[in-house]
């Protein structure tokens, strides 16, 4: 069976896993053991049976409640348990929301993502999240929201506003995950990613890896992704970005030649979802970058902040972009 044919197209545009559990370690593992060449030359070939390979989605992130998160991620700045000397700041008005987001799409981003550190949200806090969704969507913007753990009425409520994107992270694998997180279980996890598909609502979830996890783990997480129902639509692959204050500060970094062949069989497992080059790219050098696009991935955070930590400026992202070729995306 070919890697394309394990997959169809299926409805609203998400593809379905005809075989459940189609991917088996073994074949994951495998293709991390290709060699380089050969694991990039593969990927880059789904990646163009299924996309421009010149064309990479822009998102924009803005923290619309920072900080004083009750959870415990070591990887999180935004956690109260750790001294990171972050400033805490309540829930963003309304008209600063869509004011960023017009700032956002006069820069050239598609999409607009918007993050709350919070375990999950109240719902008076839909209240305003909702709203905000309507005006930037009105603004001819796609919209995403990341608000922690949600039930099946706060996931449709989100969706009548017309939300596009919910992204929430597995962050890692089943076995690993607790050695980050002890506050919510990987199955909670798991349970807000199937109320957000429920709700027909656009999946975004990936990791975060270069947090001293084995090889076996990034095969792991990317398996658990990829034998979804539905796999996700838009897939973050994060890098560590360290924060003196967190646990996590300090841990030995990934090999970059990993990180991109983590990309490359994202790719090849998931060969229609976007693969987005998400956190640490400010620590990646352009060249590092366009490996990165070359493996498959299509889709970045564009704007010189992420949620509180640094991106790159969006000169060095045009200027990055000439060099390379590579356009804008437009939205589907
Ligand atoms: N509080 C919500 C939650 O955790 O679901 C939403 C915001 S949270 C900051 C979104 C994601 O950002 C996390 O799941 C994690 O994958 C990523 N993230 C947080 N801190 C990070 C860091 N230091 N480096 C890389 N990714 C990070
Ligand atoms: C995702 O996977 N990465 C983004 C977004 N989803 C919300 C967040 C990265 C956060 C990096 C640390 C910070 O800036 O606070
Ligand atoms: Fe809170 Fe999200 Fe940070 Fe975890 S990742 S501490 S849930 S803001």
């Amino acid at each position: 069976m070919s890697i394309s044919s394990e997959v169809i197209s299926g409805q609203k545009g998400a593809t379905v896993n005809i075989f459940k559990n189609a991917w088996p370690l073994t074949k994951i593992q495998a293709l991390f053991e290709l060699p380089f060449n050969d694991l990039l030359f593969k990927a880059h070939t789904v990646h163009r049976e299924n996309f421009d390979p010149n064309a990479v989605q822009i998102s924009t992130l803005l923290s619309i409640k920072t900080g004083a998160c009750p959870e415990d991620c070591s990887y999180c700045p935004q956690s109260v348990r750790y001294d990171t000397g972050l400033e805490k700041e309540a829930l963003m008005e309304i008209q600063a929301v869509v004011d960023a987001a017009k700032a956002a799409k006069a820069n050239g981003a598609s999409r607009f993502c918007m993050g709350a550190a919070w375990r999950s949200p109240k719902d008076r806090d839909l209240d305003k999240v909702t709203q905000m969704v309507e005006e930037v969507k009105a603004l001819g913007m796609e919209t995403c929201v990341t608000l922690g753990m949600l039930g099946d009425s706060q996931a449709k409520r989100l969706k009548d506003a017309g939300l596009d994107y919910y992204n929430h992270n597995i962050d890692t694998s089943e076995d690993f995950y607790q050695e980050v997180i002890t506050t919510r279980t990987y199955q909670d996890r798991l349970d807000t990613i199937d109320a957000v598909r429920g709700a027909g609502i656009n999946v975004c979830s990936g990791g975060i890896v270069g947090m001293g996890e084995k090889k076996v783990d990034r095969a792991k997480m990317l398996q658990t992704l990829a034998n979804m129902e539905y796999p996700p639509e838009s897939v973050p692959i994060n890098q560590l970005v360290q924060v003196e204050g967190t646990p996590l500060d300090g841990v030995e970094q990934i090999d970059s030649i990993e990180f991109i062949k983590t990309i490359a069989v994202a790719r090849i497992l998931m060969p229609t979802s976007q693969v987005r080059l998400s956190a640490g790219r400010s620590e990646m050098s352009d060249e590092m970058q366009a490996m990165c696009f070359f493996a498959g991935a299509n889709s970045i955070f564009y704007g010189d902040q992420l949620l509180t930590t640094e991106n790159p400026s969006e000169s060095a992202d045009h200027q990055l972009f000439k060099r390379l070729g590579v356009h804008p995306a437009m939205p589907s």
